[in-house]
């Protein structure tokens, strides 16, 4: 059996970073970890192809070779996912399709052959049994949660690795908390589910022998979900950091309560954590409530302050649109993202996932529009807001262009680097960002070519006068930045004059047919 295995395009937003990658002479950010770990699933006699859309073009070749085409998608891949679909029906192929979209979407399913809801553990051999004996069904949807114990080491061998800028591991699975809004807790459930140390050292080490150093993401819903099971292995990573000479840097996901916790926040320092983003969203206490997010408790800049202060840069999401949000919502999100120096902040407007907490409220409250394209970014809201909807997506406008300006953003970035002093044993030294080709690009692009030179060799030059050794990182930061800002310009290019002149009336005429 050849099985030809497909990760969709990702559209461009805040997070696909297509602006900063180009810098260090990558294609994406990660590989897709979904369809590695479905790849070990498959019998080991079986030949598999892995096409990544985000690094390469799907050729008719490709296709042809294969017997089976197995895709996986989140909601923002949805079309992409539809048109790869129609390629590989047309030529005959059965097509397999699992992932977060096919995972929560309840109506409009894709046109596969089969149909995969949920983690894939115990259903993918299962569906290799059907094949064989000529039974197979079009939904299979595991009856419960699959321990983690039984997840193989990713097949990263398939992926092109040095097209990447980071590679992805996954320590656990699900998150303890509430939030209305979150869509993790209806896919991978409240209790969170972790693999052993010794998998996860395995993991790594296989990565090594792949020959990858630089950033691994810790893609966790919540890394500190299961803190039991953290705290154990936190100290082995150190050691394995240690032993092999820190070869990686580690990023992960966490919710805001690890601030709290001093002597995690001590391992995660000496494991190599560098970066971490949280899920903030509002410093507005009522919002926090409405979202049921009790976890974001107490003062939320002294727990960014906190963090990094063990040297861990904080990246975070933010939402406006709450039922709660007061007027003056915008410039307190500013006021706080900027005290709180954190570079990489990710706004969004509220989106009602399929089948959360808050679209099963919305749906009974008759304010639910449509469908979230599953990208909050994007200005589109699906769902009657309290505030004026004209208000909240200028609103909205508004933050993005203020804390992406580059005086602003470089502010940050340097606050950020003052705040997160490291000790000399960091395990930046193989940031690809050190790389002179990409350190020529950087300031051929930003401080040569682009209209915000003058501010970017302020910047580089407080670097060299306060944070000398933090060179690579304020690089990597203008990269990042040099991104957001590029697509602020883009995303107001295109919808500059709609956006700009939306107006209630025009906007409920929009969605009249959905009212
Ligand atoms: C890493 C990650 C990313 C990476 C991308 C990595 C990549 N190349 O795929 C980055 C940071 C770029 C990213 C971005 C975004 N992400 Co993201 N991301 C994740 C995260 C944290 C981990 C994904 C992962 O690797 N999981 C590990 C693997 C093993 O799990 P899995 O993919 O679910 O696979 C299992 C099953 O689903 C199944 N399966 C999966 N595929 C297939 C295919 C077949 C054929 C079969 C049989 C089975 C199968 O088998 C696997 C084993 O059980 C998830 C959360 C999560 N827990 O998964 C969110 C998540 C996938 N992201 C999400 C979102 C919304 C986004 C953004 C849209 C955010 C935004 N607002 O802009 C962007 C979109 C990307 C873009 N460029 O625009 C949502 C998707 C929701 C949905 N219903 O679609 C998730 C679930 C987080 C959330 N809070 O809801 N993301
Ligand atoms: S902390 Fe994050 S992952 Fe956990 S429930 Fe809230 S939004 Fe979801």
């Amino acid at each position: 059996m050849k099985v030809l295995l497909i990760n969709p395009e990702f559209p461009d937003t805040y997070w696909s970073f297509r602006h900063a990658l180009p810098f260090e002479g990558k294609r994406s950010a990660l590989p897709p970890l979904g369809l590695l770990t479905v790849s070990s699933l498959l019998p080991k006699s079986w030949e598999r192809r892995l096409i990544d859309l985000n690094v390469r073009s799907l050729r008719s070749s490709d296709i042809e070779w294969a017997d089976m085409v197995m895709a996986t998608a989140m909601l923002v891949q949805k079309d992409s996912l539809k048109r790869v679909i129609q390629r590989c029906k047309a030529t005959g192929k059965r097509v397999v399709v699992g992932g977060p979209y096919v995972s929560t979407t309840l109506d409009e399913l894709p046109e596969a052959d089969h149909i995969f809801v949920g983690e894939a553990e115990t259903t993918l051999p299962e569906f290799v049994d059907d094949l064989r004996r000529g039974t197979t069904r079009r939904t299979y949807q595991a009856a419960g949660r699959p321990p983690l114990s039984i997840t193989p080491v990713p097949d990263f061998g398939i992926a092109d690795l040095k097209l990447y800028s980071g590679m992805s591991v996954q320590y656990s699975r699900g998150c303890p908390f509430n939030c209305e809004f979150c869509d993790i807790i209806e896919i991978y459930g409240r209790v969170p589910r972790t693999k052993s140390n010794q998998q996860m050292l395995t993991e790594l080490d296989t990565l090594r022998d792949l020959g990858w150093h630089g950033t691994v993401f810790i893609v966790d819903d919540n890394f500190i979900g299961n803190k039991k099971n953290v705290r154990r292995l936190l100290p082995e990573l150190a050691d394995w950091q240690k032993r092999h000479g820190y070869p990686f840097t580690m990023i992960t996901e966490a919710s805001v309560n690890l601030a709290e916790d001093e002597p995690l926040l001590d391992s995660m320092r000496s494991a190599g954590f560098r970066r971490v983003f949280l899920g903030i969203e509002t410093p507005i206490e009522e919002s926090l409530k409405e979202a049921q997010k009790s976890q974001n408790r107490g003062n939320l800049l002294d727990s960014v302050k906190k963090i990094q202060s063990y040297g861990i840069e904080v990246m975070a999401g933010f939402i406006v649109g709450f039922d709660n949000d007061p007027e003056d919502i915008f410039e307190r999100q500013i006021k706080f993202i900027r005290e709180s120096a954190i570079p990489l902040a990710m706004v969004g407007i509220l989106s009602a996932l399929p089948d959360t907490q808050l679209w099963r409220r919305l749906k009974q409250e008759g304010r639910l529009l449509n469908e979230s394209s599953g990208n909050n970014t994007n200005c589109q809201i699906n769902f009657v807001p309290k505030m004026d909807p004209a208000r909240l997506i200028t609103g909205y406008q508004s933050i993005m262009r203020t804390i992406y300006e580059s005086s602003e953003y470089y502010q940050r970035a340097l606050d950020s680097l003052k705040r997160t002093t490291q000790n000399s044993s960091e395990p930046n030294r193989f940031g690809i960002f050190s790389g002179t080709a990409a350190f020529i690009r950087i300031a051929l692009k930003l401080g040569v070519l682009d209209r915000e030179r003058k501010e970017f060799w302020r910047y580089l030059a407080h670097i060299l006068v306060e944070n000398r050794h933090r060179l690579v990182e304020g690089l990597r930061l203008a990269a990042m930045g040099y991104h957001f800002r590029k697509l602020n310009d883009d995303m107001a290019n295109e919808s500059g004059d709609v956006i700009g002149e939306v107006s209630e009336e025009k906007w409920i005429e929009k969605y009249a047919g959905f009212l």
